[in-house]
């Protein structure tokens, strides 16, 4: 069972509701997610137990985004040797800020998107027009409650320019924070559902005009960090009264000189959590001031 956020196809009303791939059910009396996340755990649960709205076949509704009101998207960095290595060959002259913060007690956490400007389930991904080299950051991510419990678990591509962030370190708000910068979706399984969250296979492909131009597999077992400590070091000093998405950072880096080009498509699949698809642009819409 997946908790959905979504529209009746050719309609404009936002719903929220579950599924099992074949109907959804609505979850009547909650408007967005965010009132969800404002809920205690073992409420969520009996909500979502006892679904009882109107129900709609899967193939008739459109999937949107599983981040809605004040839920912000935050993301932890350098949690898997992988990306370790990455930013290390990337940044030549900062290249121990990256061994330091793999090491460190705090882990490096960053805020990544609101929640209006997120990327749902096949919508555009993006990568800048000023940077050169460009790469999807496959990601499981936390659905946590105002109160730092684990609610669900979702998929996120944290888009970000290697370019950018590899020429200085301050620069990394503008290698990961722009229009379309952060894919999320394509709904939030409930964390009770899922035994082992450390024993999940990712898996990334890249496909370029129909030809699979990389892809990789790595596994959630190779994260250095709990899941917990991440979610503890992100509540600490912070409130977030709707909940928040905690991206658990990238297993997977395609190395350079690869980089993602306008058109190719992303598909992110995370075992028991669902797969991420999203097309490339290159550059900003013109005119355009908020993601469908
Ligand atoms: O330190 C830069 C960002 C790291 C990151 O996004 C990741 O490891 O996933
Ligand atoms: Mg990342």
């Amino acid at each position: 069972m997946n908790i959905v956020r979504y529209r009746i196809a050719g309609t404009l009303d936002v719903h929220i509701g579950v599924s099992d791939g074949d109907r959804v059910r609505e979850l009547s009396g909650v408007g967005s997610l965010a009132e969800l996340w404002a809920l205690r755990l073992d409420d969520i649960r009996t909500r979502v137990a006892d679904a009882r709205g109107d129900d709609v076949a899967f193939a008739d509704v459109d999937l949107l985004a599983p981040v809605d009101g004040r839920t912000e998207v935050w993301a932890a960095g350098v949690t898997y040797e992988t990306s370790r290595e990455a930013r290390v060959e990337e940044s030549e002259r900062a290249a121990t800020v990256y061994e330091l913060v793999y090491d460190a007690v705090r882990p490096e956490v960053f805020f990544k998107s609101v929640a209006w400007r997120v990327v749902g389930p096949g919508g555009q991904v993006g990568v800048r027009a000023d940077s050169t080299v460009d790469v999807p950051e496959p990601e499981l991510a936390v659905v946590v409650n105002r109160v730092g419990e684990i609610c669900g678990y979702t998929v996120c591509n944290d888009v970000s320019s290697r370019s950018i962030e590899g020429e200085n370190p301050l620069y990394l708000p503008q290698a990961k924070i722009y229009w379309g910068a952060c894919g999320i979706g394509p709904w939030i399984r409930p964390a009770w559902e899922v035994e082992d969250p450390y024993a999940l296979g990712i898996r990334l492909t890249i496909t370029r005009a129909d030809s699979v131009v990389w892809s990789g597999t790595a596994n959630t077992g190779q994260l250095r960090r709990k899941l917990d400590e991440l979610v503890e070091y992100l509540m600490r000093g912070d409130l977030h009264p709707d909940g928040v998405v905690l991206s658990t950072g990238t297993c997977l880096v395609p190395p350079a000189p690869f980089t993602l080009t306008d058109g190719d498509t992303v598909a992110i699949a995370i075992d028991e959590v669902g797969t991420l698809t999203n097309a490339v642009r290159r550059g900003r819409p013109q005119g355009q001031t908020e993601q469908a």
